[in-house]
């Protein structure tokens, strides 16, 4: 059955039908990135986007210099995906 645990949140199936739930925010966040030049570098920066555990949607626009991510806020953050492009050598900035 599902109970509350410590942080408020139903642990467990709700059903004996179902094996394991649980619950999550999902957000989406406009990232800046700047020195992608071609579709291959949009191909680079989606890769290592898609990669993130908790990361459920990218789309990286050239022409516009950014990337549109939707993600898990319990298992994934701005900051880990700025540093992910980042290391991919693009920049980003703040939204
Ligand atoms: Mo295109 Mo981006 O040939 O690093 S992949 S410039």
């Amino acid at each position: 059955g599902a109970r509350p645990d410590r942080s408020g949140r139903l642990a467990g199936p709700p059903s004996a039908s179902v094996k394991s739930w649980r619950t999550f925010m999902e957000t989406t966040q406009m990232i800046p990135v700047t020195g992608m030049t071609c579709g291959g570098c949009v191909a680079s920066v989606t890769r290592v986007v898609e990669r993130l555990a908790g990361v459920r949607k990218v789309d990286v626009s050239l022409a516009e210099a950014q990337a549109l991510v939707s993600f898990d806020t319990d298992r994934v953050s701005v900051r880990s995906i700025r540093d992910a492009i980042e290391k991919a050598g693009f920049g980003t900035a703040d939204a």
